[in-house]
């Protein structure tokens, strides 16, 4: 199995998880390193990572990339049995893919990117305020259990990567409004597979400068672009498309099978 990973995408870091805790062997190659775009674009027309490719099967979109590892390895399991647990299992990660991503990720631009400007005023605090409905909801859910959804899940699993940046981008939990949630965090921190991830994005970080990727340009794909217009950013990113600093995803279009 390859996968077309990269250390600082909480998605490509959800399946790398789900590999590792289904004790699966596999390669992986930094998909956004320049160097690799154009083998990336062959298997992914929308040139993302995550993307898997098994044998004769290339799978992309990191939901669906889990659903597969589900079906042809059943074990040990990340989504619960249970037909209720399980759905809200998948609710979760969907919230992380859709709710909590586009918030942290489009505050990171400051952070990792290389900008002409500085942060529009009032998108942090907004981003704060969204993360604190999450938060929020979270410490709700974690009431008397250690894992979101009974066992550790693909629940867990999604939303580590993310919740492991937080701080690091200014909009992080407190341990006194979401102490049940500090202590999840610190329950996944202990566990061998979440904090190899941690170490591998932290040594991502570390040598930012050497890893070949685009910081000029961002991509921007839906949700993100829905969060950011949803806070009433329009005029920012007009003036980001206008000033060339946009790069759009290519056309999701299923290739030849193999
Ligand atoms: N819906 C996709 C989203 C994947 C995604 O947004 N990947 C980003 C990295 S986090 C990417 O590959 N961006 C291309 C780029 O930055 O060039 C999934 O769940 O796999």
């Amino acid at each position: 199995m390859k996968l077309y990973d990269n250390a600082f995408s909480p998605f490509a870091r959800k399946v790398h998880i789900v590999l590792d805790f289904k004790g699966l062997d596999y390669e992986t190659l930094d998909g956004l390193a320049k160097q690799n775009h154009a083998a990336l674009e062959a298997v992914n027309g929308r040139v993302e990572v995550p993307t898997l490719v098994d044998g004769a099967v290339t799978v992309v979109n990191s939901a669906d990339i889990v659903a597969y590892l589900e079906h042809a390895y059943p074990e040990p399991s990340v989504y619960p049995a249970d037909p209720a647990a399980r759905v809200r299992a998948r609710a979760w990660e969907r919230c992380a893919d859709t709710v909590v991503d586009p918030i942290l990720v489009d505050v990171s631009y400051w952070i990792w990117a290389e900008r002409p400007d500085d942060m529009p005023a009032g998108l942090r605090e907004a981003a704060q305020a969204d993360m604190d409905r999450v938060y929020d909801a979270l410490e709700r859910d974690l009431d008397g259990r250690d894992f979101l959804c009974g066992a550790l899940s693909i629940a867990d699993i999604a939303l580590f990567p993310h919740l492991a940046a937080v701080r690091l981008l200014g909009v992080s939990f407190s341990r006194e409004r979401h102490p049940r949630l500090a202590a999840w965090f610190g329950r996944l921190r202990a566990i061998e597979i979440f904090r190899a991830d941690h170490e591998r994005t932290r040594a991502y970080l570390a040598d930012l400068d050497a890893r070949n990727i685009e910081r000029r340009k961002i991509f921007w794909r839906g949700d993100r672009i829905e969060w950011v217009l949803a806070r009433g950013y329009q005029d920012w990113f007009m003036k980001e498309i206008a000033e060339g600093r946009v790069i759009w995803p290519g056309l999701g279009i299923p290739g030849p099978t193999a």
